[in-house]
């Protein structure tokens, strides 16, 4: 590192002090905190998001967003070359330098971290920065901090592309980077071309009475609100009443999180809504679940990321089977493989297995979820809590277009062709960064039509078990390592005998804990044949963990 860049680094970090006393971590999804303490530490995540793309000679993403938090919370996370999350082999270094007190040691970690990761800070790429935010108060000023903290690496720019969901700027930057056309304008082209696609597809006898064109959706008060707003005009065959899309407070008393974790129906909501297939995005738009309000209650069906999952196994599984009918196709087996947390409700990986899938756990958090399914050609994800995608490798895309053309030319118009298009359109429709709520509901709602399904009939794919999850405040959390994507508890020695010997006394009893990655407790998941059951298993494991984890 040269004495210019050395003394930029220095004089623009004295000017964000981080806050004294807070110590924040990379978590798994980006630094959170309330919105005043920030300012230094997107400064700083600045600076790793212009040394991360000098690295990869490539467009990095910055978001500023705290998702379902409260809106005087903030935050901000880096999105890879791919589009995807930052690189966990580069997670400690945020946390090191986000923590560290000085400019001085802040220096001194740069310039090791520089040395070890054999970054070209003069003479090579020259970093450049897609900055997004959603619609918190606090976003702009702290664009301003991340602004700072890209251009104080030399050369390095900073491209301000405004309000933005999480998943808009996950797909920009993939977009970048495979050098095709990457604005906001775009995104739309591209999910409202491939839905409506989709859509022209249906088979005519399909398009019964009991799926209508009607969903409300409740835009949590948030920038996903916002833009379906304005997107739902170019939606054919589809009426959407959305609202929450920004008149509110952001995520008080609405989105997807409250929906799905209270069960409740969000502010706007109520009875005179019951039957009508309704949807919730969180406040960044990357999470979505639906729900239907029961009748003369603020209650709710609730219709969560697994049943999305299932929804989009069940369709891609038979795309699949009606283009393998076709015996003069140059043969390829495509893998298709679901990919679930232990949150994933047990009669939902049962359904899944029963339909012939093969369902592999892995720990919490998307970025887990997302490796995984990239190793399959078709690899779909979700968590409970309404966080997924799809994944398409790249062979199978580019077998599939082959196949798509020589359809088109021999037999076009037939189910086959179709089988291939629609696999097609749906690549191109659901985000191949990172889950996207936007682009989630435009593939649900087009399953639903080819289907002929009311949201009802999609509820009753199976039933779910009932669950209980339970918060423990410990002493320390970090006490607590898991094994087998979080299923088993290996430390305390102990801990998992006590927790087994509970779950025998129960039918279809399952429970896990695990440290949460976002708040300072421990959570406890139990599942049972009885909502009593699974109430007293939870909380006969919460006092488990008390047991072994307050002293
Ligand atoms: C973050 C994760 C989400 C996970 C949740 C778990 C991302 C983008 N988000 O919000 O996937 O479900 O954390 O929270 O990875 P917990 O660790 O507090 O239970
Ligand atoms: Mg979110």
């Amino acid at each position: 590192m040269n004495q210019q860049q050395r003394s930029a680094l220095l004089h623009s970090s004295s000017l964000f002090p981080p806050p004294p006393g807070v110590k924040l971590s990379y978590g798994t999804a980006g630094f959170r905190a309330d919105a005043s303490l920030l300012e230094s530490t997107v400064f700083r995540v600045g600076i790793l998001a212009a040394l991360r793309s000098i690295q990869t000679g490539s467009v990095i993403g910055l978001m500023i967003t705290a998702s379902h938090n409260q809106v005087s919370d903030n935050g901000v996370k880096i999105a890879d070359p791919s589009g995807g999350m930052l690189t966990q082999l580069w997670e400690p270094f945020a946390d090191a330098i986000a923590n560290a007190p000085d400019p001085n040691s802040l220096l001194q970690l740069l310039d090791d971290f520089v040395k070890k990761e054999n970054i070209t800070l003069e003479g090579g790429p020259a970093a450049r920065v897609l900055l997004g935010r959603d619609t918190r108060p606090s976003g702009a000023s702290l664009v301003e901090a991340a602004k700072q903290g890209i251009t104080c690496i030399t050369g390095g720019t900073a491209i301000d592309v405004g309000v933005l969901t999480t998943p808009q700027l996950h797909w920009m930057v993939r977009a970048k980077n495979k050098g095709v056309e990457a604005s906001e304008h775009h995104y739309y082209d591209q999910i409202v071309t491939s839905f409506s696609y989709l859509m022209d597809n249906i088979p005519r006898e399909n398009s019964s009475k009991d799926v209508n064109d009607k969903l409300i959706v409740d835009g949590a008060d948030g920038v996903g609100g916002e833009k379906l707003e304005k997107l739902k005009s170019s939606l054919k065959y589809l009426s959407i009443d959305v609202r929450n899309y920004g008149d509110g407070v952001l995520n008080e008393g609405v989105g997807a999180d409250y929906v799905q974790k209270e069960k409740v129906v969000p502010r706007g909501f109520g009875p005179s809504d019951a039957g009508i297939r309704c949807a919730s995005l969180d406040g960044d738009a990357d999470r979505l679940v639906y729900f239907s309000v029961l009748s003369n209650s603020n209650k709710i069906d609730l219709v969560d990321g697994d049943k999305i999952l299932s929804l989009f196994a069940l369709f891609l599984k038979e795309q699949l089977r009606i283009l393998d009918d076709k015996a003069n196709t140059s043969s390829y087996k495509a893998s298709l493989g679901v990919v679930q947390t232990a949150y994933a409700n047990g009669a939902s990986t049962e359904y899944l297995k029963q339909l012939g899938l093969e369902v592999v756990l892995t720990p919490t958090g998307v970025k887990y979820l997302h490796e995984k399914a990239a190793e399959y050609d078709i690899g779909i994800y979700f968590e409970a809590n309404g966080h997924g995608t799809i994944l398409f490798s790249e062979t199978f895309l580019s077998w599939l277009e082959n196949i798509n053309n020589e359809l088109s030319s021999t037999s076009k118009g037939s189910d086959q062709h179709k089988a291939a298009s629609n696999l097609l359109a749906v690549s191109k429709l659901i985000n191949q960064a990172v889950g996207d709520a936007l682009s989630g509901l435009l593939l649900v709602e087009a399953i639903l039509q080819h289907m002929g399904w009311s949201i009802q009939k999609w509820n009753e794919l199976y039933q779910d078990l009932p669950s209980r999850q339970l918060k423990v405040k410990v002493v320390d959390r970090t006490a607590v390592i898991t094994g087998n994507a979080e299923t088993v508890v290996v430390s305390p020695v102990g801990i998992q005998e006590a927790i087994d010997a509970e779950i025998a006394k129960y039918t279809k009893g399952r429970c896990f804990v695990r440290p949460s990655g976002t708040e300072d407790v421990v959570r406890v998941y139990a599942e049972a044949s009885t909502q009593e059951a699974a109430d007293s298993l939870a909380h006969s494991v919460m006092v488990i963990v008390h047991q072994f984890l307050w002293f």
